[in-house]
């Protein structure tokens, strides 16, 4: 493929400094801004993940900030997910659904206090969504997308460099908590979250002028851990069954076909806006629902849905693939049809370079 013309409209970061001097190869587009996909390359980069630490530019996952008043309100209008029980402190993995029950987005909600909170987002346009909503309903809440942007540290040694740069205490962070740090005077959220099955951190880091200054601190702190630039790896998050917005899944499926009915409390989610249609598709369960896929040796680029083939019927979709060398086999993720979702069914997948045979499973291999 050519290459993407730089302009405003792409927005950089304010780590992509460092990124670049990293030798990023290969950068996505996510939310209007660059997120690296290759350093090295995708093979070496996930041996490096697997193995040691990795630093991630991931300001693309931009926060939608809600302030004032009704900004639990908002919030539980916007996800089928209960938030009753949330905690300031507190992470939640969130279903965003519109009224028909179909995903707008899945991000990460970080309550700050009662009256603040950050939707961390995935790629879609969600700020005018919930911009529309408070505007809509005339909820007393300031809607805004704020200067944050979250690096997040992942892999096994995430722990020991957070630690030299943070103090032992960010050790102590449970899953999909988050407590305030500081670092050179500036207070910084940080969460034991992150987007791979390594294990680590996200630093929600607000004001673009201290990003480049965490940046090299973090990969001065790193030398010993072999810390190197990273990004979301193509291969582990699919061995970990980690969704991607707008591959993966749509505005036109519902959590449930998302493998999401777990984060989805649709009966006690008093005032979602999708929940009288999510109530009628949770009676009856999905028709058709996210599943691992095994590919039959090593898959070209997932760059369009491939067709999933039983005989001559099409039954479902593969939407990302790739080659795993830890598992040795090709590993995609699919929306496979109920009457072929069971573990080990056999069906052939239609790539853009051909059909290959594949196994539907009913586990990620992370
Ligand atoms: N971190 C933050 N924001 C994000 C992402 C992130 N925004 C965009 C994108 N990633 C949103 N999608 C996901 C998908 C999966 C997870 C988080 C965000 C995730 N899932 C775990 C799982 O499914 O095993 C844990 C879920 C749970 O137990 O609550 O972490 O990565 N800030």
């Amino acid at each position: 493929m050519a290459l993407i013309s730089p302009s405003r409209r792409l927005r950089r970061t304010p780590f992509s400094e460092g990124v670049e001097a990293a030798g990023v190869s290969a950068y996505t587009v996510y939310n209007r801004m660059l997120l690296p996909t290759v350093f090295r390359s995708v093979e070496e980069d996930y041996h490096h993940l697997k193995a040691a630490v990795q630093i991630w530019d991931v300001a693309c996952e931009r926060q939608v900030e809600l302030r004032g008043p009704d900004a639990g309100r908002l919030m539980q209008m916007l996800t089928p997910r209960d938030l009753r029980g949330m905690l300031p402190g507190q992470c939640y993995y969130v279903p965003i659904v519109d009224e028909t029950g179909g995903m707008l987005n899945d991000p990460v909600a970080v309550k700050l206090s009662e009256d603040r909170w950050w939707i961390s987002i995935a790629d879609s346009d969600l700020l005018m969504w919930v911009k529309g909503i408070a505007n809509g309903y005339r909820l007393d809440v300031l809607v805004d997308e704020p200067d944050i942007s979250p690096l997040a540290i992942q892999g096994p040694k995430a722990d020991d460099l957070m630690a030299a740069v943070f103090g032992d205490s960010v050790r102590d962070i449970r899953f999909f908590r988050f407590g305030h740090f500081d670092f050179q005077g500036r207070d910084m959220v940080i969460a034991r979250s992150g987007y791979s099955k390594q294990g680590g951190f996200e630093i929600y880091v607000e004001g673009a002028d201290i990003g480049m200054p965490l940046w090299n601190t973090l990969m001065e702190a790193g030398k010993p851990m072999d810390v190197r630039a990273g990004c979301p790896n193509g291969i582990e998050r699919i061995e970990a069954g980690l969704l991607s917005y707008g591959n993966d899944m749509t505005d036109d499926n519902t959590p449930h076909e998302c493998g999401l009915g777990r984060f989805c409390n649709t009966a006690t989610a008093i005032g979602c806006i999708g929940r009288d249609a999510l109530m009628r598709v949770a009676k009856d369960g999905p028709v058709k629902q996210i599943r691992a896929i095994v590919i039959d040796g090593r898959p070209p680029a997932c760059d369009r849905a491939w067709p999933i083939m039983a005989g001559t019927k099409c039954v479902g979709h593969v939407t990302s693939a790739n080659w795993s060398p830890d598992f040795n086999t090709g590993v995609g993720i699919g929306m496979v049809r109920m009457t072929h979702w069971d573990d080990g069914t056999n069906v052939v997948v239609e790539t853009q370079s051909g059909p290959m045979a594949a196994v539907v499973k009913d586990r990620f291999w992370l």
